[in-house]
C-alpha cells in the first residue's frame, strides 16, 4: 500500500530585510506540522521559499542604493540558513526568481486569460507597499497624522495607471458555495467568518499588473507590464510541485496542497484570490489555509525603531534550538497571537524540560545504569496503576492526531506533557529508589513502566523537538523505526535485556549568566 500523501507550505517571504521572529515562528511550527505527518506515515511534501518580486523590494533596494535583485540574492541566504539553523525538514526551498517559477506564472496567467478572466483597463486607488494591497477606499481611513492607512494599519498611497484586471467579482458565488461545502477550509473560525464576510461584501475586479516598475514576471505577451506580485508568490506553491508539467509524477501527486501555513494579515489573498485563480486556470484549490497569530515581544510590536526586533538565530544560538522550537509551539495556543520574553522562555526550559522531563528520565535510567547493569528489566505483573498509566500513554497518539489535524499543536503537547506530570507522580508514588533493597522485582517493573512512559513521549515529541528526542530514544535504545507513530502504544513496547548506553542529560537547565560568578 503506498503512503497517503500531504503536501503543506509556508508563506513565503520577502527578503527585504533578514529574518525575524514572525518568519521563524511560521517556519518551525510549519515544520512541526510536517513532521508529525510523516511520523504518521505520510509521504510529506514540505515547501517554504521568498517572494522575491514587487514595489516593496524595489523600494528597500532603493534606499539602500542597490538593485532589488541585489537586495534578494543578499538576504534569501539568511532565510535559508534560517531554515538549517531551526533544523527544518522542508523539502525544498523556492525563489520567484527562478526559472522554473517564471514559467509557472505565466502559464497560469495564460490559463487564466484563456478562460476569458483577464482584461486591460486602467487601474485608479489605494495601495499600501507594505502589505502589497489594493485596498478599497472604505477600508482605508486619513489618522490625524493626516496620512491615509489601509485596515492593517500601513499607509497607502494613490495609484493610477494602465493595468490588467482579474475578474475576481465573477467568483464571488462560487468562492461562497466553496467555502460552505468546505467548512474546514480556512481555519481557525475567526478567520474564516471575516472571509466569509468579505466575500459576501462583493468581490470588485482585481488588477493584477503594473507598469511604473519593471522588477516582476513580464506579462505574457505583454512585456511592458509586470505581474502584480501576489498573482507570482501564490503561484510558488504550484511551482513547488512541477506546474506547468500537469502530467508529472510530483503534480499528479501532491497537487492540491493539503495545507498552506500563513499569517493571520495575509488570509484574503490565500482564501480569496488564490482560489479564485485556480478555479479560472481549470486547477483544484488548496484543502486548507491555516492562518496562524502574530508574535509580540512582551506585548509590544517589534519594530526596529523600538529596538526590540529579535533575531532567530540569536535565539537559537543562546537557549538552542529545541528548547526555542518547544516554547513557542507549547506557550502560544496556535492561530492565536502570542508573547513572548526572556523570563517565559526560562520558565518552559527548566519547568517543563529540565525538571519534568529530563529529570524523570535522567533519574529512571541512571537507576537501571547502577542497579540493573544498564538492562532493561523484565516487568513482573502489572498492578492496576501500571496498567492505568501505561493505557494513558498508548491512548495518546489519537488525541494528538486530532489536535495536529486541527492545528492545534499546543493541544497536543499539552497532552504529552499531562503524561510527563502523570509519570513524576507515578516514579514519585512508586519510590524505586526504597523499593532496591525491599522489593527489587517491583522495583524493576517501575522502572520499566517509567522508562515505557519516556519512550512514547519522546516519540510524541519529536515533531517539536526533534533531536532531543533522538537523544532520549537513543538512550532507551529505539531503533529508527521504533520511532515511528506505528511504534506507539503496545506494538513498540521496549524489549526487556536490552543493553541501554550510559544516560546522559538531555534537557540542561539554563542558568542565568550573570549569577555564573556568583555561584562559582
Ligand atoms: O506576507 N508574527 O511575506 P512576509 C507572526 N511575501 N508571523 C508573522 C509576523 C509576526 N510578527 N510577521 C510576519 C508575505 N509574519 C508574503 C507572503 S505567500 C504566497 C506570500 C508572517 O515576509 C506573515 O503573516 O511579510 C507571513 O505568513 C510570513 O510571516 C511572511 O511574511
Amino acid at each position: 500500500m503506498t503512503a497517503p500523501k500531504f503536501y503543506i507550505t509556508t508563506a513565503i517571504s520577502y527578503p527585504n530585510g533578514v529574518p525575524h521572529i514572525g518568519h521563524a515562528y511560521e517556519m518551525l511550527a510549519t515544520d512541526a506540522l510536517a513532521r508529525f505527518k510523516r511520523l504518521d506515515g505520510f509521504d510529506v511534501r514540505f515547501l517554504t521559499g521568498t517572494d522575491e518580486h514587487g514595489i516593496k523590494m524595489v523600494q528597500t533596494a532603493a534606499r539602500e542604493g542597490i538593485t532589488a535583485r541585489e537586495l534578494a540574492d543578499r538576504n534569501v541566504p539568511h532565510f535559508q540558513a534560517m531554515t538549517t539553523a531551526l533544523n527544518c525538514s522542508n523539502d525544498d526551498f523556492i525563489r520567484t526568481t527562478e526559472p522554473r517559477h517564471y514559467a509557472a506564472s505565466q502559464e497560469i496567467w495564460r490559463r487564466m486569460e484563456a478562460a476569458g478572466d483577464i482584461y486591460k483597463d486602467s487601474y485608479a486607488g489605494w495601495y499600501s507597499v507594505r502589505d502589497e494591497a489594493y485596498y478599497a477606499e472604505s477600508e482605508t481611513e486619513v489618522r490625524p497624522d493626516g496620512v491615509r492607512y489601509g485596515p492593517q494599519g500601513t499607509p497607502v498611497d494613490w495609484v493610477e495607471e494602465e493595468s490588467y484586471f482579474f475578474r475576481l467579482s465573477a467568483y464571488q458565488d462560487r468562492l461562497l458555495a466553496h467555502f460552505e461545502a468546505n467548512p474546514d477550509f480556512i481555519g481557525p473560525d475567526e478567520r474564516r467568518n471575516e472571509v466569509v464576510s468579505f466575500v459576501k461584501g462583493g468581490l470588485k475586479d482585481l488588477s493584477i499588473s503594473r507598469t511604473t516598475f519593471d522588477w516582476g514576471i513580464p506579462v505574457p505577451g505583454d512585456p511592458k507590464h509586470v505581474m502584480y506580485v501576489w498573482v507570482d508568490a501564490l503561484t510558488n506553491y504550484i511551482t513547488g510541485v512541477g506546474y506547468p508539467d500537469v502530467d508529472s509524477a510530483s503534480f499528479k501527486r501532491y497537487w492540491p496542497a493539503d495545507l498552506h501555513v500563513i499569517g493571520k494579515d495575509i488570509v484574503r489573498f490565500h482564501a480569496v484570490y488564490w482560489p479564485a485563480f485556480l478555479f479560472s486556470a481549470g486547477l483544484e484549490p488548496p484543502k486548507r489555509v491555516f492562518a496562524h497569530g502574530f508574535l509580540f515581544n512582551r506585548g509590544e510590536k517589534m519594530s526596529k525603531s523600538v529596538g526590540n526586533v529579535i533575531d532567530p538565530f540569536s535565539l537559537v544560538e543562546h537557549y538552542g534550538v529545541d528548547p526555542v522550537r518547544f516554547f513557542f509551539l507549547r506557550e502560544v495556543p496556535f492561530g492565536q497571537d502570542g508573547n513572548y520574553s526572556h523570563e517565559a522562555i526560562v520558565n518552559r526550559i527548566n519547568a517543563d524540560l529540565a525538571n519534568d522531563l529530563g529529570n524523570l528520565a535522567q533519574r529512571s535510567l541512571s537507576m537501571i545504569g547502577k542497579n540493573l547493569d544498564g538492562v532493561l528489566p523484565s516487568p513482573g505483573t502489572l498492578t492496576a496503576e501500571d496498567e492505568a498509566i501505561l493505557a494513558v500513554a498508548d491512548g495518546l497518539l489519537p488525541i494528538c492526531r486530532a489536535a495536529f489535524d486541527g492545528q492545534q499543536i499546543h493541544q497536543a503537547l499539552n497532552a504529552v506533557w499531562g503524561l510527563v506530570a502523570d509519570a513524576n507522580r507515578y516514579f514519585a508514588n512508586n519510590a524505586p529508589w526504597q523499593l532496591r533493597k525491599t522489593d527489587p522485582d517491583r522495583m524493576a517493573t517501575v522502572l520499566y513502566v517509567t522508562a515505557e512512559l519516556i519512550r512514547q513521549i519522546a516519540i510524541l515529541a519529536q515533531p517539536a523537538m526533534p533531536d532531543s528526542s533522538a537523544k532520549l530514544l537513543d538512550l532507551l535504545g529505539v531503533s529508527e523505526e521504533g520511532r515511528l507513530f506505528a511504534a506507539l502504544g503496545p506494538a513498540g513496547r521496549l524489549v526487556p535485556g536490552t543493553k541501554l548506553p550510559t544516560p546522559a542529560g538531555v534537557f540542561p537547565r539554563y542558568v542565568e549568566a550573570e549569577a555564573t560568578p556568583s555561584e562559582a
